[in-house]
């Protein structure tokens, strides 16, 4: 998944992509490098972010899905709004990304339901202003499954398929670094809620930290997606459905070797089970 940021204060594409034309461009880019799904957000989830309104999401979002959907891209809509994900599914949308599991809007499960389209439901605490407060665990991987299986059975509830979950752990979202390794460690567990996991690594700050210079500065995201690819390759290796990333290509690659490798280790296993 390939991440297009139409918006004017994103992490680390903010601004590059918030000219419409600018950023159809960037998601057939992204699909020309590899991404099967672009992932189009019209407001900023970096830590201390306001809040756009539903006019100014909805005015930069749906021209570029409804033109990058027209060209045949499987797009994706990142928003926690149901009037947002309902009117990106009409103009083409095939998949709902809510960082919220839908507790930001009430709405969104009956939305998403009746929409059909697969929905990423993501571990989170609450809104950008005040996350890294609730970044307060005793064994972040339990509560994170915790907490993610009761958004999935409140959005079952509402008439969500179980085909239609994807589950995401929510790094960075009111958790700190090494609440994002334990998490990372933890996908076996994330797994056993049955549902396919999406990751989102990608330049966030946690990796910034790790790869710090020896005056404790933390690397720059720019410099930081060799970090971001590794964890690709890793949680490409534990099993993830997907993975959310910016600089699309290297990534790609990175899950077609974990591919290889998975399928290498199968036939493997077959043949010394043919031999015993
Ligand atoms: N992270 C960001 C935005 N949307 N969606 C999902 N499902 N998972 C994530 O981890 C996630 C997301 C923040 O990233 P960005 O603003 O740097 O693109």
């Amino acid at each position: 998944m390939g991440v297009v940021n139409v918006t004017p204060d994103s992490f680390s594409d903010g601004g590059l992509w918030f000219d419409e034309a600018a950023a159809v461009r960037h998601g057939l880019e992204l699909v020309a490098e590899g991404a099967d799904i672009v992932d189009v957000g019209g407001e900023s989830t970096r830590p201390g972010a306001a809040r756009v309104s539903l006019e100014e999401e909805l005015a930069r979002v749906v021209p570029v899905i409804r033109a990058l959907s027209a060209e045949g891209v499987a797009v994706s809509v990142d928003t926690m709004r149901a009037d947002v994900a309902r009117a990106a599914v009409e103009a083409g949308a095939r998949l709902v990304n809510d960082v919220s599991g839908g507790l930001a809007d009430p709405d969104m499960p009956r939305v998403v339901a009746a929409t059909g389209v697969p929905y990423v439901v993501m571990h989170w605490r609450g809104h950008s202003h005040d996350m890294d407060n609730r970044a307060v665990y005793s064994d972040v991987v339990a509560e994170v499954c915790e907490e993610l299986s009761k958004r999935v059975a409140t959005v079952l509830a509402e008439g969500v398929a179980e085909s239609q979950i994807v589950l995401d752990p929510g790094l960075g979202f009111a958790k700190n670094a090494e609440h994002n390794w334990a998490v990372l460690a933890g996908m076996d567990r994330l797994a056993e809620l049955g549902y396919p996991l999406l990751i989102g690594a990608s330049r966030k700050r946690f990796l910034g930290r790790l790869l710090a210079g020896s005056d404790g500065t933390p690397r720059t995201f720019d410099r930081s997606d060799a970090a971001t690819l590794a964890v690709t390759a890793l949680a490409a290796e534990a099993g993830a459905w997907c993975v959310r990333v910016h600089d699309v290509a290297p990534n790609a690659d990175a899950v077609r070797v974990a591919a290889a490798w998975r399928g290498a280790v199968q036939t493997s296993g077959r043949e010394a089970e043919r031999s015993i």
